[in-house]
C-alpha cells in the first residue's frame, strides 16, 4: 500500500475549543500541537487552527483538527458556524477565574443550540486550566465536578503551562468520539512520551504535527491557519 492511501485511512476529527479570552485555549492547543508554551497573552481573533496525528491503540491514526475559537466570538454570527460539525468540545475555564467558569453556561448553550437538531452530539469535555497556579484556585472543584455530573460531561484539569493533562485530554477525547477504550497503562504512556517530546520538541514517539489536509510530511513542523471573524 502507497504512503497516500495509508494517509487516506487516517481519521480526521473536528476538536473545537471554547471559553472565555484568557482562559488558556490558545496556550492549550499549541501544548498539544507543538509542545511549547508562551508567557505573552495574544488574543486570538476570529479563530485559529491545530492539527496534529495521535496514535491511538490498536494503531489507529488519528488526525485532529483543532478549531481554536478566540474568546470574543461570543454572541458574534461567526460562532455557530464553528461550532458546527465538531465531535469533540472542550470548554476550557481558568481556574483562578471564576468568571471563567461561570461564563462557560453561555458558551455551552451555543453546542447545544447548534446540535439542537444534530442526529450525532459531540462529546463534551470540562477542562480546568492553569493547575499550576493552583494556589490561586477560586473555582472549587467540587463546582467542577458537578457541571460535568448535570451535564454529563468528560473532566479535566489540565496545566498549558507545564503540560500537565494535556496529551491525555485529547486522547481520551478522541479516543471516547472513536469508542475506544483505553486501559490505564495506555494512559500513562501518553503522559511519559508527552515529556519525553518536550525535552525533545518537535519529536513524538507517539504523535507527529501534519499540515492542512492531513498529509504527513516530516519536514513540516506545524501549519496554522487564521481565519478573521468577518
Ligand atoms: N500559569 C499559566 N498561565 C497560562 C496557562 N495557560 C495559559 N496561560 C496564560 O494565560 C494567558 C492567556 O492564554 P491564551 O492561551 O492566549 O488564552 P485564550 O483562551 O486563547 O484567549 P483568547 O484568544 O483571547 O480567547 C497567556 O498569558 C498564557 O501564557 C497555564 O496553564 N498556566
Ligand atoms: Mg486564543
Amino acid at each position: 500500500m502507497s504512503d497516500s492511501e495509508e494517509e487516506s485511512q487516517d481519521r480526521q476529527l473536528k476538536i473545537v475549543i471554547l471559553g472565555d479570552g484568557a482562559s488558556g485555549k490558545t496556550s492549550v492547543a499549541m501544548r498539544f500541537a507543538q509542545e511549547a508554551f508562551g508567557k505573552q497573552y495574544k488574543q486570538t481573533v476570529g479563530l485559529d487552527f491545530f492539527m496534529k496525528r495521535i496514535m491511538l491503540p490498536g494503531n489507529l491514526n488519528v488526525t485532529l483538527q483543532v478549531w481554536d475559537i478566540g474568546g470574543q466570538t461570543i454572541g458574534g454570527k461567526m460562532l455557530d458556524k464553528y461550532i458546527y460539525g465538531a465531535q469533540g468540545v472542550l470548554l476550557v475555564y481558568d481556574i483562578t477565574n471564576y468568571q471563567s467558569f461561570e461564563n462557560l453556561e453561555d458558551w455551552y448553550a451555543m453546542v447545544k443550540k447548534v446540535n439542537k437538531e444534530s442526529d450525532s452530539q459531540p462529546f463534551v469535555a470540562l477542562v480546568g486550566n492553569k493547575t499550576d497556579l493552583e494556589h490561586m484556585r477560586t473555582v472549587k472543584t467540587d463546582k467542577h465536578q458537578r457541571f460535568c455530573q448535570e451535564n454529563g460531561l468528560g473532566s479535566y484539569f489540565v496545566s498549558a503551562k507545564t503540560g500537565d493533562s494535556v496529551f491525555l485530554c485529547f486522547q481520551r477525547i478522541a479516543a471516547d468520539i472513536l469508542g475506544i477504550k483505553l486501559n490505564k497503562a495506555e494512559m500513562e504512556q501518553s503522559q511519559v512520551e508527552l515529556s519525553s517530546t518536550q525535552k525533545q520538541p518537535g519529536f513524538g514517539a507517539h504523535a507527529q504535527d501534519v499540515p492542512h489536509g492531513g498529509r504527513v510530511d516530516p519536514g513540516v513542523q506545524m501549519e496554522r491557519g487564521r481565519k478573521s471573524q468577518s
